[in-house]
């Protein structure tokens, strides 16, 4: 019996003196752990008589419960204790000066974006995205593009490295491969805005080697020009927040589109550095469309004697140059905090069509 209570006082001794949780640990390990010395005595049990059991259980359980208990009293003590005194050493100088209010706002790329997609959503389209790096069969091949067009020239495109297997990805130049996507995996009615960064290999006070653009797509039967021509002017009149505009549509040619049609939108540049929508005698290019041309929808799983479809691509970023009097594309992007804080738009506002012109 002197042997068991030689070993609690050792223990618990041991236990009040352990200077750290780490030194506490070995002293639980040695004494509870799977070998330990209360362990390897609670073992001896199984091999007592019952008597000796009937005397020895207790006190060996009680011994443990002990150890157990003083254990967990001392971790708490210590841990008070490591945080008093990290207390104790740290300092706050309350008389610092508070943080600043924070200077972000909205680039105007992303105001006007949403501005464009809210416009499109009253109007019933949905937004659809891709991704920017793209096969050359949706970018190109599918849209109708030969091999031999010069846009698919490295002059214009952006090529990746050659997969092994001899395949090239792309990086996309138009959003157009986002509705060659829809259009093999939905039926129609088709009615989509793609908007997004697209990449072509050019850069001047109008270019960027990356912009971003929006591309309308309806498919449906008996759509038709009309239906083109009142869309494009319907989001003219709330983009550019008037209520008439006046359209000039001029023949064009893409290999997308049959026929294919350029919008210009009558405007008045009479005052220097101010641009007026709905009068004047100027015109102003909006952008590119026309009837989708039935070997495309034919290429994209679409019959084109039961569907006909209409598209419209348009420049993001040169619709905010416009509206907004910004007068070389690339500042957009050269992340200039004096530009961004001139052009941003308020931080926490969500953007809409109240935050725009008329603001
Ligand atoms: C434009 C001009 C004309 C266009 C065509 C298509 C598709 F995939 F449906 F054939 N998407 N976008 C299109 C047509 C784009 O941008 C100037």
């Amino acid at each position: 019996m002197t042997n068991i209570n030689t070993l609690e006082r050792d223990i618990l001794g041991a236990v009040k003196a352990a200077p750290d949780e780490a030194a506490l640990e070995t002293i639980r390990v040695a004494a509870l752990g799977k070998k330990g010395t209360i362990s390897e005595l609670l073992k001896t049990l199984g091999s007592m008589s019952a008597d000796e059991r009937k005397i020895n259980g207790p006190l060996f359980n009680g011994l443990r419960d002990k150890v157990t208990f003083a254990i967990a009293t001392r971790k708490t003590e210590l841990g008070d204790a490591a945080l008093n005194a990290r207390l104790g050493n740290e300092k706050i100088d309350v008389t610092l000066p508070p943080r600043p209010e924070p200077h972000g706002s909205i680039h105007p790329v992303s105001q006007v974006f949403d501005e464009i997609t809210t416009i499109l959503g009253e109007l019933g389209f949905a937004i659809a995205e891709g991704p920017d790096v793209e096969f050359d069969d949706y970018n190109f091949t599918k849209l109708n593009i030969p091999p031999d067009h010069p846009a698919r020239q490295m002059q214009d495109t952006f090529y990746l490295a050659k997969q092994a297997d001899g395949s090239q990805h792309i990086l996309r130049t138009h959003t157009s491969p986002v509705q060659v996507r829809t259009m093999l995996r939905q039926k129609p009615p088709i009615r989509i805005v793609a908007p997004g960064r697209t990449y072509r290999v050019d850069s001047d006070a109008t270019h960027s080697p990356m912009f971003h653009q929006f591309e309308l797509l309806v498919i449906d039967e008996g759509i038709h020009l009309g239906h083109l021509k009142w869309t494009i002017e319907e989001f003219c009149k709330a983009f550019f927040e008037v209520d008439e505009v006046e359209l000039r549509a001029r023949p064009s040619f893409f290999p997308f589109t049959e026929p294919s049609v350029e919008w210009d939108l009558r405007c008045d540049r009479a005052v220097p550095n101010q641009i007026k929508f709905g009068q004047g005698n100027d015109w102003l290019e909006l952008g590119g469309s026309g009837m989708i041309n039935p070997r495309v929808l034919e290429m994209c799983g679409l019959d084109p004697d039961v569907y006909q479809g209409f598209a419209f691509g348009g420049g993001i970023d040169r619709l905010g140059m416009l509206k907004y009097g910004v007068p070389d594309i690339r500042s957009f992007f050269e992340s200039d905090l004096r530009w961004l804080r001139h052009y941003g738009f308020a931080a926490l506002d969500m953007p809409s069509l109240d935050g725009g012109l008329s603001r």
